[in-house]
């Protein structure tokens, strides 16, 4: 334990991707998503071709994204495998698109190695593996080699099995033994503490109850003293509540991504980043009044 927190930062305020220290606990980052799949539960099919991705993920950063997130395989549940060849094919121009373009951060949502390698040559920074490094064993030295970030997310099954019945004594409990164990293997595996961010994994095997315990808990991650990022960005269990299809979860996903700030998140990852600016500014003033203020300005 002291090997891992003599490294650096113990605080979980910020993080190093590449070479670049990312800030996020006085005000909270903005993860952008970008899906460039067929099939996400809420955009799929619409940035399918790289181009339109492309212009999507610069609309995202004007309006104050970040971090972009560029995902090609969708992970909601039953969805089908995407081939190594299609995910590559999908991702790959993108990144390398917007790597001469976007001043923020790219990340990739993958759980392949060779994705993840293409995707680091290519000029992203920051590896998000929902597997948390347990599906491919060559994950871990790829983020290492590169001294990329890696985001180790939560998840009970797998995005097939994964909602068929979670189960949890306590899943607070549960799930931030997991995240201090995949923690751990991270840093076995090569990878500086500074370089992790940590994720709860919304909506990944977990019923109603579960998704709201973790949020409502959030604050006993932070005892892991890394950087924790919060996906709620129109899931499932805001439709549980509101009765709304994924189009209309937005104040919803407001309510959500307030709590998260004031239970201290660092990152949040979003479809709408606009909105999501204003909200968590607010939210983050007033979890620890510090702010700028800016020009009033009156319709
Ligand atoms: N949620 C989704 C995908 N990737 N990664 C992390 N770290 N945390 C999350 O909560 C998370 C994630 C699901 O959202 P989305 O990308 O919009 O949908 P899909 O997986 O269907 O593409």
């Amino acid at each position: 334990m002291e090997e891992v927190a003599s490294q650096g930062d113990v605080s979980g305020d910020w993080f190093c991707a590449k070479g670049r220290m990312i800030e996020c606990r006085r005000r909270p980052l903005i993860m952008g998503i970008v899906n460039v799949t067929p099939d996400s539960f809420y955009d799929g099919g619409r940035y399918i071709d790289s181009n339109q991705a492309v212009a999507h993920a610069c609309r995202l950063v004007e309006q104050g994204a970040d971090i972009l997130d560029i995902g090609a395989e969708s992970t909601r549940p039953g969805a089908d495998p995407v081939t190594e060849e299609e995910e590559l094919a999908r991702v790959v121009p993108v990144v390398a698109a917007l790597a001469g373009q976007v001043p923020v951060p790219i990340s990739v949502d993958t759980t392949k190695s060779a994705v993840a390698l293409a995707a680091l040559d290519a000029g992203a920074s920051i590896i998000n593996d929902v597997s948390a490094l347990r599906w491919d064993r060559e994950m871990a030295s790829v983020v290492a080699q590169a001294g990329a970030a890696v985001i180790l997310m939560h998840m009970q099954g797998t995005p097939h099995t994964m909602q068929v019945a979670p189960r949890y004594h306590h899943v607070v409990t549960e799930v931030a033994d997991f995240l201090e164990e995949r923690l751990h293997a991270a840093v076995e595996a090569g990878i500086s503490k500074t370089h992790i961010v940590l994720d709860p994994g919304i909506g990944f095997g977990k019923l109603l109850e579960h998704n709201l315990e973790i949020l409502d808990g959030l604050s006993v991650f932070t005892r892991l003293r890394r950087p924790l990022l919060v996906g709620v960005s129109r899931k499932s269990f805001i439709g549980q509540l509101t009765g709304r299809p994924p189009e209309h979860r937005e104040w919803g996903t407001a309510a959500a991504v307030a709590i998260a700030v004031d239970r201290g998140a660092g990152i949040l990852r979003v479809h709408d980043v606009a909105a999501t600016a204003d909200i968590v500014t607010v939210a983050a003033a007033i979890r620890s009044k510090g702010y700028e203020t800016r020009q009033e300005h009156h319709a």
